[in-house]
C-alpha cells in the first residue's frame, strides 16, 4: 500500500479538512501534463492550499497532522510517536525491493508472479512493522 492512500483516509475518514479532490487518471496520455499543471516535483499527490503547495505524500500528513492535532493522526504518546514516525519513513523511503517489484497498481493482474528473496524480505518487514506499531 503505498502511503498516498493513507493520507487519502486520514483525510477522508476522519474528516479533518474539507478538500476538493482532483484525480487524474494514470492510465492516459496527458497524465504527465495534468500532473506537472498541479505539482511541481511532477508527481502526486499534492495538496494545495491557496498558494501553498505540498508534494509529498508524508509532508501532507504533518501538514494535516500539525493543522489538526485533534484528528490524533499521530499517536498521543511520545515514544509512540516516534516509532510511527520511523514506520511512516521507512514504509515511505525504504522498502526498495517490494516497491520495485510490486508496485500499487489497483487495475493490474498479475499472473505467476515469480518473488525476489529481497521482496518476500521486504514482505516480512512490513508485515512485522504492521503488527507491531
Ligand atoms: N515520495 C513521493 C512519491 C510520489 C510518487 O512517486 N508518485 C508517483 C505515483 S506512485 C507519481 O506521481 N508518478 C507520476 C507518473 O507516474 O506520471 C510521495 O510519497 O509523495
Amino acid at each position: 500500500m503505498e502511503i498516498f492512500l493513507e493520507i487519502y483516509l486520514a483525510v477522508e475518514d476522519r474528516q479533518v479538512e474539507e478538500f476538493e479532490e482532483v484525480k487524474i487518471l494514470f492510465h492516459t496520455d496527458d497524465r504527465t501534463q495534468l500532473i506537472q499543471a498541479q505539482s511541481p516535483s511532477g508527481l502526486v499527490p499534492v495538496l494545495e492550499d491557496g498558494d501553498l503547495v505540498i508534494n509529498d505524500s508524508l509532508a501532507i500528513a504533518e501538514y494535516l497532522a500539525e493543522r489538526h492535532p485533534e484528528a490524533g493522526l499521530w499517536p498521543a504518546d511520545a515514544s509512540a510517536r516516534d516509532i510511527a514516525r520511523a514506520a511512516a519513513a521507512e514504509m515511505h523511503s525504504g522498502l526498495g525491493a517490494l516497491r520495485s517489484a510490486l508496485p500499487m497498481n489497483f487495475s493490474l493482474v498479475r499472473e505467476g508472479l515469480d518473488r525476489s528473496a529481497e521482496v518476500d524480505a521486504d514482505i516480512r518487514r512490513i508485515t512485522d512493522i504492521w503488527e507491531n506499531c
